[in-house]
């Protein structure tokens, strides 16, 4: 652990989670750490919108489909099928949905509020900075291609470096710290 200025600080890629126009209270966080064969993704929003049950036009509103997207963008675009600059699901070994590198398990709101945690082998931490991670309207059925029907994009965070010295985190990259 690197010290600078008293303090110690460490390395952390994440990203800043924010609601996009068809959900503008959704903030959060997505923390990638480094596990044994893989990585912990940790991912924590509050503002999500109340679950719906299907209607004969639409899936539910809920649980709502994760996925770490190609382009580190979150570029809104079109205000009524937002940041679709972030590209597909992130498959760097071309597999179908439901196993591409960057599928992710639903999160479940709670009054608005998903905490998760989940491994996977997938990548390492640093394999995803660079990237984005998305949270969708719909549920991911896992099986529909390519996508899993999640429909609309809520919410986008661009997975960065960041650092952390003693609670404070920010934005500037690990070479000026650890
Ligand atoms: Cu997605």
């Amino acid at each position: 652990m690197a010290r600078r200025r008293g303090r110690s600080c460490r390395r952390l890629v994440a990203a800043r989670i924010i609601g996009g126009p068809l959900a503008p209270n959704i903030r959060g966080w997505a923390y990638f750490t480094p596990a044994a064969g893989g990585s912990w993704v940790s991912v924590r929003v509050s503002g999500l919108p109340e679950y719906m049950p299907a209607t004969n036009s639409r899936p539910p509103i809920g649980p709502h489909g994760l996925h770490i997207h190609l382009y580190g963008t979150c570029a809104v675009g079109n205000p009524a099928d937002p940041f679709l600059a972030a590209g597909e699901h992130w498959n760097p070994d071309n597999q179908l949905h439901g196993n591409h590198a960057g599928d992710l398990p639903v999160l479940f709101s709670n009054d608005g509020v998903a905490k998760m945690r989940v491994f996977t082998n997938r990548f390492r931490p640093n394999q995803v900075v660079g990237k984005s991670i998305i949270i969708h309207m719909y549920p991911d059925d896992y099986r529909t291609q390519p996508t899993g029907a999640s429909g609309p994009r809520l919410a986008c965070g661009v997975i960065k470096n960041y650092r952390i010295c003693g609670n404070r985190i920010s934005p500037k990259p690990p070479t000026s710290c650890c």
